[in-house]
Protein backbone atom coordinates (compact mmCIF):
# COMPACT_ATOMS: atom_id res chain seq x y z
CA UNK A 1 0.00 0.00 0.00
CA UNK A 2 2.77 2.44 1.16
CA UNK A 3 4.65 1.75 -2.57
CA UNK A 4 1.52 2.16 -4.50
CA UNK A 5 1.28 5.48 -2.79
CA UNK A 6 4.77 6.36 -3.77
CA UNK A 7 4.56 5.43 -6.84
CA UNK A 8 1.38 7.63 -7.64
CA UNK A 9 3.15 10.32 -6.05
CA UNK A 10 6.20 9.83 -8.41
CA UNK A 11 3.95 9.64 -11.67
CA UNK A 12 1.84 12.32 -10.48
CA UNK A 13 4.53 14.82 -10.13
CA UNK A 14 6.03 13.10 -13.85
CA UNK A 15 2.61 14.48 -15.17
CA UNK A 16 2.14 17.61 -13.55
CA UNK A 17 5.82 18.69 -14.77
CA UNK A 18 5.33 17.15 -18.58
CA UNK A 19 1.44 19.22 -18.82
CA UNK A 20 2.39 22.48 -21.05
CA UNK A 21 -1.77 23.97 -20.22
CA UNK A 22 -4.20 24.54 -18.11
CA UNK A 23 -6.05 21.71 -19.25
CA UNK A 24 -3.74 19.21 -19.29
CA UNK A 25 -3.10 19.96 -15.78
CA UNK A 26 -6.71 19.72 -14.66
CA UNK A 27 -6.90 16.25 -16.74
CA UNK A 28 -3.99 14.89 -14.51
CA UNK A 29 -6.14 16.58 -11.15
CA UNK A 30 -9.18 14.56 -12.19
CA UNK A 31 -6.58 11.31 -12.87
CA UNK A 32 -4.70 11.61 -9.04
CA UNK A 33 -6.94 13.60 -6.83
CA UNK A 34 -10.59 13.05 -8.93
CA UNK A 35 -13.73 11.96 -7.19
CA UNK A 36 -12.58 8.16 -8.80
CA UNK A 37 -9.09 9.34 -9.12
CA UNK A 38 -6.04 7.06 -8.37
CA UNK A 39 -6.23 8.12 -4.88
CA UNK A 40 -9.37 7.65 -3.86
CA UNK A 41 -8.84 4.10 -5.72
CA UNK A 42 -5.95 3.14 -3.45
CA UNK A 43 -7.79 4.20 -0.16
CA UNK A 44 -10.79 2.36 -0.98
CA UNK A 45 -8.32 -0.69 -0.35
CA UNK A 46 -7.85 0.60 3.19
CA UNK A 47 -9.89 -2.09 4.27
CA UNK A 48 -7.29 -4.59 3.26
CA UNK A 49 -4.70 -2.95 5.88
CA UNK A 50 -4.39 -4.21 9.20
CA UNK A 51 -6.10 -1.69 11.48
CA UNK A 52 -3.08 -0.53 13.49
CA UNK A 53 -1.13 0.43 9.96
CA UNK A 54 -4.03 2.57 8.88
CA UNK A 55 -3.02 5.99 10.51
CA UNK A 56 0.29 6.03 8.75
CA UNK A 57 -1.19 5.17 5.43
CA UNK A 58 -4.12 7.81 6.00
CA UNK A 59 -1.58 10.19 7.00
CA UNK A 60 1.01 9.55 4.13
CA UNK A 61 -2.40 9.80 1.59
CA UNK A 62 -3.32 13.08 2.84
CA UNK A 63 0.37 14.08 2.23
CA UNK A 64 0.41 13.01 -0.63
CA UNK A 65 -3.10 15.08 -1.63
CA UNK A 66 -1.09 18.39 -0.23
CA UNK A 67 2.08 17.39 -2.03
CA UNK A 68 0.11 17.17 -5.42
CA UNK A 69 -2.49 20.11 -4.63
CA UNK A 70 0.71 22.65 -3.94
CA UNK A 71 2.20 21.55 -7.09
CA UNK A 72 -0.21 21.86 -9.21
CA UNK A 73 -1.21 25.53 -8.23
CA UNK A 74 2.31 26.33 -8.60
CA UNK A 75 2.40 24.42 -11.92
CA UNK A 76 -0.23 26.14 -13.23
CA UNK A 77 0.99 29.47 -12.11
CA UNK A 78 4.20 28.17 -14.58
CA UNK A 79 2.13 27.23 -17.61
CA UNK A 80 0.32 30.42 -17.13
CA UNK A 81 3.41 32.62 -17.59
CA UNK A 82 4.64 30.15 -20.58
CA UNK A 83 1.46 30.83 -22.51
CA UNK A 84 1.77 34.77 -21.80
CA UNK A 85 5.53 34.85 -22.74
CA UNK A 86 4.61 32.31 -26.29
CA UNK A 87 1.58 35.02 -26.95
CA UNK A 88 3.96 38.53 -25.98
CA UNK A 89 6.94 36.76 -28.31
CA UNK A 90 3.60 36.20 -31.34
CA UNK A 91 2.01 39.65 -30.92
CA UNK A 92 5.64 41.24 -30.98
CA UNK A 93 5.50 44.74 -32.41
CA UNK A 94 8.50 46.58 -34.29
CA UNK A 95 7.39 49.99 -33.00
CA UNK A 96 10.75 50.84 -35.12
CA UNK A 97 9.17 49.82 -38.27
CA UNK A 98 7.72 52.71 -40.44
CA UNK A 99 4.13 53.15 -40.25
CA UNK A 100 1.54 52.00 -42.50
CA UNK A 101 1.18 55.32 -44.69
CA UNK A 102 -2.29 56.29 -46.70
CA UNK A 103 -1.44 58.86 -49.43
CA UNK A 104 -3.92 61.42 -49.75
CA UNK A 105 -5.44 61.73 -52.47
CA UNK A 106 -6.01 64.77 -54.59
CA UNK A 107 -8.79 66.76 -57.15
CA UNK A 108 -8.46 66.10 -61.11
CA UNK A 109 -8.06 69.40 -62.47
CA UNK A 110 -11.59 69.05 -64.48
CA UNK A 111 -13.14 68.94 -61.11
CA UNK A 112 -11.19 71.81 -59.67
CA UNK A 113 -12.02 73.82 -62.63
CA UNK A 114 -15.51 72.34 -62.80
CA UNK A 115 -15.97 73.48 -58.51
CA UNK A 116 -14.47 77.01 -59.59
CA UNK A 117 -17.21 78.17 -62.10
CA UNK A 118 -19.75 76.55 -59.84
CA UNK A 119 -18.70 78.37 -57.04
CA UNK A 120 -18.59 81.41 -58.77
CA UNK A 121 -22.43 80.83 -59.80
CA UNK A 122 -23.76 80.15 -56.75
CA UNK A 123 -22.19 83.07 -55.57
CA UNK A 124 -24.29 84.66 -57.99
CA UNK A 125 -27.67 83.37 -56.91
CA UNK A 126 -27.78 80.40 -59.19
CA UNK A 127 -28.93 76.87 -59.07
CA UNK A 128 -27.43 73.92 -59.66
CA UNK A 129 -28.61 71.39 -61.41
CA UNK A 130 -27.15 67.83 -63.51
CA UNK A 131 -29.53 66.25 -65.69
CA UNK A 132 -29.47 62.54 -67.49
CA UNK A 133 -27.00 61.87 -70.05
CA UNK A 134 -29.27 59.25 -71.98
CA UNK A 135 -31.68 62.02 -73.31
CA UNK A 136 -34.38 61.69 -75.43
CA UNK A 137 -33.74 63.25 -79.29
CA UNK A 138 -36.67 65.89 -78.52
CA UNK A 139 -34.24 67.48 -75.93
CA UNK A 140 -31.19 67.16 -77.74
CA UNK A 141 -32.36 68.54 -80.98
CA UNK A 142 -35.78 69.89 -81.26
CA UNK A 143 -36.53 71.90 -77.80
CA UNK A 144 -33.75 73.59 -78.79
CA UNK A 145 -34.90 74.93 -82.40
CA UNK A 146 -32.81 71.83 -84.16
CA UNK A 147 -35.12 70.79 -86.50
CA UNK A 148 -35.08 67.20 -88.14
CA UNK A 149 -32.89 67.87 -91.23
CA UNK A 150 -30.12 69.95 -89.10
CA UNK A 151 -26.56 68.49 -89.06
CA UNK A 152 -25.96 68.26 -85.79
CA UNK A 153 -27.95 65.10 -85.33
CA UNK A 154 -26.51 63.19 -88.17
CA UNK A 155 -25.76 59.99 -86.86
CA UNK A 156 -22.06 60.67 -87.80
CA UNK A 157 -22.15 63.34 -85.15
CA UNK A 158 -24.33 61.50 -82.05
CA UNK A 159 -24.72 58.24 -80.23
CA UNK A 160 -27.76 56.88 -80.85
CA UNK A 161 -29.31 54.38 -78.71
CA UNK A 162 -32.39 54.03 -80.63
CA UNK A 163 -34.39 56.28 -83.21
CA UNK A 164 -35.56 58.28 -80.65
CA UNK A 165 -32.97 57.75 -77.76
CA UNK A 166 -29.17 58.81 -77.96
CA UNK A 167 -26.27 60.11 -75.34
CA UNK A 168 -26.99 64.15 -75.24
CA UNK A 169 -24.94 65.88 -77.46
CA UNK A 170 -24.51 69.09 -74.90
CA UNK A 171 -26.17 69.79 -71.48
CA UNK A 172 -29.03 72.03 -73.07
CA UNK A 173 -31.52 69.13 -73.18
CA UNK A 174 -31.93 69.82 -69.21
CA UNK A 175 -32.17 73.16 -69.41
CA UNK A 176 -34.90 72.81 -72.12
CA UNK A 177 -36.61 70.39 -69.32
CA UNK A 178 -36.06 72.80 -66.89
CA UNK A 179 -38.22 75.63 -68.50
CA UNK A 180 -40.41 72.59 -69.49
CA UNK A 181 -41.05 72.48 -66.10
CA UNK A 182 -41.03 75.54 -64.38
CA UNK A 183 -42.75 77.41 -66.72
CA UNK A 184 -44.39 79.59 -65.88
CA UNK A 185 -42.76 79.97 -61.83
CA UNK A 186 -40.18 82.52 -62.50
CA UNK A 187 -36.82 83.73 -62.63
CA UNK A 188 -35.02 80.64 -63.90
CA UNK A 189 -31.13 80.68 -62.60
CA UNK A 190 -29.29 77.90 -63.29
CA UNK A 191 -25.74 76.46 -64.30
CA UNK A 192 -25.78 72.82 -65.69
CA UNK A 193 -22.32 71.05 -65.05
CA UNK A 194 -21.86 67.48 -67.21
CA UNK A 195 -20.93 64.71 -69.22
CA UNK A 196 -21.90 65.03 -73.32
CA UNK A 197 -21.07 62.95 -76.10
CA UNK A 198 -20.52 63.27 -79.46
CA UNK A 199 -18.68 60.83 -82.11
CA UNK A 200 -15.83 62.31 -82.47
CA UNK A 201 -12.68 60.42 -83.21
CA UNK A 202 -10.27 61.53 -80.45
CA UNK A 203 -7.13 63.95 -80.97
CA UNK A 204 -5.35 66.35 -78.87
CA UNK A 205 -8.84 68.46 -78.91
CA UNK A 206 -11.52 66.14 -79.31
CA UNK A 207 -13.16 63.76 -76.79
CA UNK A 208 -16.23 61.13 -77.82
CA UNK A 209 -16.65 62.07 -74.05
CA UNK A 210 -15.82 65.53 -72.34
CA UNK A 211 -17.81 68.51 -70.53
CA UNK A 212 -20.00 71.36 -70.75
CA UNK A 213 -21.61 73.72 -68.54
CA UNK A 214 -24.49 75.93 -69.57
CA UNK A 215 -25.58 78.58 -67.63
CA UNK A 216 -29.57 79.91 -68.50
CA UNK A 217 -31.64 82.79 -67.03
CA UNK A 218 -34.99 83.11 -67.88
CA UNK A 219 -37.56 85.96 -66.68
CA UNK A 220 -38.94 88.73 -67.78
CA UNK A 221 -36.79 91.78 -68.71
CA UNK A 222 -33.90 89.50 -68.69
CA UNK A 223 -31.46 91.77 -71.50
CA UNK A 224 -28.10 91.28 -73.39
CA UNK A 225 -26.71 94.14 -71.43
CA UNK A 226 -27.52 91.62 -67.91
CA UNK A 227 -25.49 88.49 -70.05
CA UNK A 228 -22.36 90.58 -70.43
CA UNK A 229 -22.35 91.67 -66.94
CA UNK A 230 -23.05 88.30 -65.98
CA UNK A 231 -20.25 87.00 -68.12
CA UNK A 232 -17.65 90.05 -67.35
CA UNK A 233 -17.94 89.00 -63.53
CA UNK A 234 -17.84 85.02 -64.27
CA UNK A 235 -14.62 85.49 -66.34
CA UNK A 236 -12.96 88.05 -63.82
CA UNK A 237 -13.41 85.68 -60.81
CA UNK A 238 -12.52 82.38 -62.94
CA UNK A 239 -9.34 84.22 -64.58
CA UNK A 240 -8.16 87.39 -63.01
CA UNK A 241 -9.66 90.65 -61.77
CA UNK A 242 -7.60 92.50 -65.20
CA UNK A 243 -9.09 90.42 -67.52
CA UNK A 244 -12.03 91.90 -70.00
CA UNK A 245 -14.57 90.49 -72.42
CA UNK A 246 -14.62 90.85 -76.45
CA UNK A 247 -18.03 89.68 -78.17
CA UNK A 248 -18.03 88.41 -81.44
CA UNK A 249 -21.49 88.20 -83.40
CA UNK A 250 -21.82 84.01 -84.37
CA UNK A 251 -24.99 81.45 -84.60
CA UNK A 252 -26.35 78.94 -82.48
CA UNK A 253 -29.55 77.32 -83.43
CA UNK A 254 -31.33 78.01 -80.05
CA UNK A 255 -30.49 82.01 -79.22
CA UNK A 256 -30.64 84.95 -80.78
CA UNK A 257 -28.77 86.99 -81.42
CA UNK A 258 -25.81 84.80 -80.77
CA UNK A 259 -22.14 85.75 -79.73
CA UNK A 260 -18.76 84.31 -79.19
CA UNK A 261 -16.81 85.08 -76.36
CA UNK A 262 -13.36 86.07 -75.81
CA UNK A 263 -11.29 86.68 -73.07
CA UNK A 264 -7.87 89.20 -72.79
CA UNK A 265 -5.11 86.90 -72.59
CA UNK A 266 -4.10 86.10 -69.08
CA UNK A 267 -0.75 84.89 -70.00
CA UNK A 268 0.27 87.98 -71.82
CA UNK A 269 -2.33 90.59 -70.79
CA UNK A 270 -3.02 91.20 -74.41
CA UNK A 271 0.02 91.61 -76.02
CA UNK A 272 0.24 88.73 -78.23
CA UNK A 273 1.49 84.99 -77.14
CA UNK A 274 1.86 81.38 -77.96
CA UNK A 275 -1.69 80.42 -75.72
CA UNK A 276 -3.11 83.39 -77.70
CA UNK A 277 -1.59 82.96 -80.55
CA UNK A 278 -0.28 86.95 -81.25
CA UNK A 279 -3.85 87.84 -80.91
CA UNK A 280 -4.36 88.69 -77.10
CA UNK A 281 -7.35 87.19 -76.93
CA UNK A 282 -8.66 83.39 -76.17
CA UNK A 283 -12.17 81.71 -76.98
CA UNK A 284 -13.70 80.69 -73.48
CA UNK A 285 -17.26 80.98 -74.39
CA UNK A 286 -20.74 80.53 -76.91
CA UNK A 287 -23.48 82.80 -75.31
CA UNK A 288 -26.70 84.75 -76.88
CA UNK A 289 -30.44 85.43 -76.06
CA UNK A 290 -32.06 82.20 -75.92
CA UNK A 291 -34.21 81.90 -79.35
CA UNK A 292 -37.94 83.37 -79.38
CA UNK A 293 -38.85 79.76 -80.38
CA UNK A 294 -37.26 77.51 -77.97
CA UNK A 295 -38.85 79.93 -75.01
CA UNK A 296 -42.13 78.98 -77.52
CA UNK A 297 -41.93 75.10 -77.18
CA UNK A 298 -40.96 75.27 -73.40
CA UNK A 299 -44.05 76.90 -73.13
CA UNK A 300 -43.44 80.64 -73.01
CA UNK A 301 -44.56 84.07 -74.31
CA UNK A 302 -41.54 85.63 -76.38
CA UNK A 303 -43.85 88.91 -76.03
CA UNK A 304 -43.04 88.66 -72.42
CA UNK A 305 -40.59 86.94 -71.29
CA UNK A 306 -37.16 86.57 -72.29
CA UNK A 307 -33.59 84.85 -71.13
CA UNK A 308 -29.78 84.22 -71.76
CA UNK A 309 -27.77 81.32 -72.32
CA UNK A 310 -24.13 80.57 -72.64
CA UNK A 311 -22.22 77.35 -72.85
CA UNK A 312 -18.26 76.37 -71.86
CA UNK A 313 -16.30 73.56 -71.61
CA UNK A 314 -14.31 72.83 -68.80
CA UNK A 315 -12.06 70.45 -70.31
CA UNK A 316 -11.01 73.53 -72.75
CA UNK A 317 -10.58 75.67 -69.81
CA UNK A 318 -8.57 73.60 -67.51
CA UNK A 319 -6.44 73.31 -70.73
CA UNK A 320 -6.27 76.77 -70.92
CA UNK A 321 -5.58 77.45 -67.41
CA UNK A 322 -3.03 74.45 -66.78
CA UNK A 323 -1.37 75.30 -70.00
CA UNK A 324 -2.42 71.60 -71.52
CA UNK A 325 -1.98 70.72 -74.64
CA UNK A 326 -3.78 67.40 -74.99
CA UNK A 327 -7.51 66.47 -74.13
CA UNK A 328 -7.22 62.94 -73.80
CA UNK A 329 -4.50 63.55 -70.70
CA UNK A 330 -7.70 63.88 -68.99
CA UNK A 331 -8.86 61.03 -68.89
CA UNK A 332 -5.70 58.66 -69.34
CA UNK A 333 -5.57 58.47 -65.51
CA UNK A 334 -2.02 58.62 -65.96
CA UNK A 335 -0.72 59.55 -62.24
CA UNK A 336 2.44 61.12 -63.39
CA UNK A 337 0.03 63.88 -64.89
CA UNK A 338 -2.82 63.73 -62.44
CA UNK A 339 0.20 64.26 -59.56
CA UNK A 340 0.97 67.90 -61.27
CA UNK A 341 -2.39 69.62 -59.81
C1 LIG B 1 -20.59 76.75 -76.53
C2 LIG B 1 -21.88 77.45 -76.74
C3 LIG B 1 -24.07 77.70 -75.88
C4 LIG B 1 -26.34 77.74 -75.17
C5 LIG B 1 -25.12 77.13 -75.20
C6 LIG B 1 -28.66 77.30 -74.55
C7 LIG B 1 -29.50 76.46 -73.86
C8 LIG B 1 -30.86 76.67 -73.93
C9 LIG B 1 -31.37 77.69 -74.64
C10 LIG B 1 -30.49 78.50 -75.32
CL1 LIG B 1 -31.90 75.62 -73.09
N1 LIG B 1 -29.18 78.30 -75.25
N2 LIG B 1 -27.35 77.09 -74.48
C11 LIG B 1 -26.49 78.99 -75.76
C12 LIG B 1 -25.44 79.55 -76.44
C13 LIG B 1 -24.21 78.91 -76.50
O1 LIG B 1 -22.89 77.01 -75.87
O2 LIG B 1 -19.62 77.11 -77.12
N3 LIG B 1 -20.54 75.76 -75.67
C14 LIG B 1 -19.36 75.02 -75.39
Amino acid sequence: MERKLQSLLSTALKAISDATTQEELDKVRIRFLGRKGELTQILRQMKDVAPEKRPIIGQLANEIRHRLETELTSHIEEVRRLVRLKQLEREQLDITLPGATTTLGHKHPLSLVLEDIVNIFLQMGFDVFEGPEVEYDYYNFEALNIPKHHPARDMQDSFYLTEEILLRTHTSPFQARIMEQVAPELPIRVICPGRCYRRDLADATHSPMFYQTEVLVVDENVSFANLKHTLLVFVREMFGKERSIRLRPSFFPFTEPSAEVDISCFACEGEGCSLCKGTGWLEVLGCGMVHPKVLEIAGYDPSKISGFAAGMGPDRIAMLKYGIDDIRLFYENDLRFLHQF
